[in-house]
């Protein structure tokens, strides 16, 4: 894991936080349209028709270090009995499959859901963490970026875990 701002990492894959339209916004969506080149990630996402809760589409990554942006849709907490850590858990494992599909050496994620979408998050943190340990993937390099304290602390305890505990 490391603290900082995910639009400045070096990496293949940069994951967003993303809505269902494609269309935008604010949080990490809003950083990495600006650092990106927000006309051109604009144009590439409109052509992708949207994307669902849960899944994840790519598009060039423009004029960030990363090749390639994975624009995952978590889902927004509607109190945890609506499916939410199924539907965060598979857009961890749907950014690591699209990141195998071009041949990725590295992918970098942010806390999904945990901004807007209002995922508490200790329960995002370990949705994360587990579903990427539990996800066979050829990506050598799997990057947690947390922007807040509490998140880099959540991320750091859990990872000093043993998987599983
Ligand atoms: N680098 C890394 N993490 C960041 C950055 C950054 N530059 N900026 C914010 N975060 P959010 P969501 C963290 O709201 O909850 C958008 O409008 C932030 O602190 O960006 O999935 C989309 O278009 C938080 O922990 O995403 C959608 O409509 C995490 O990123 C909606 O928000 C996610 O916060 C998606 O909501």
């Amino acid at each position: 894991m490391v603290r900082g701002d995910i639009t400045a990492e070096d990496v293949d894959v940069v994951v967003n936080a993303a809505n269902p339209g494609l269309s935008g916004g604010g949080g990490v969506d809003g950083a990495i349209h600006a650092a990106a080149g927000a006309a051109e990630l604009h144009a590439a996402c409109r052509l992708l028709g949207g994307c669902a809760v849960g899944d994840a589409k790519l598009t060039p990554g423009f004029n960030l270090r990363a090749r390639y942006i994975a624009h995952a849709v978590g889902p927004l907490w509607r109190g945890g009995d609506a499916g939410e850590a199924e539907l965060l858990s598979s857009c961890y494992r749907r950014c690591l499959a699209l990141a195998d599909e071009v041949g990725a050496r590295s992918i970098a994620f942010p806390a999904i859901s945990t901004g807007v979408y209002g995922y508490p998050r200790r329960a995002a943190a370990l949705v994360a963490v587990a579903t990427l340990r539990a996800t066979p993937a050829a990506v050598e390099v799997v990057r947690l970026v947390a922007f807040d304290d509490t998140t880099a602390a959540l991320y750091r305890e859990l990872l000093a875990a043993p998987a599983g505990s």
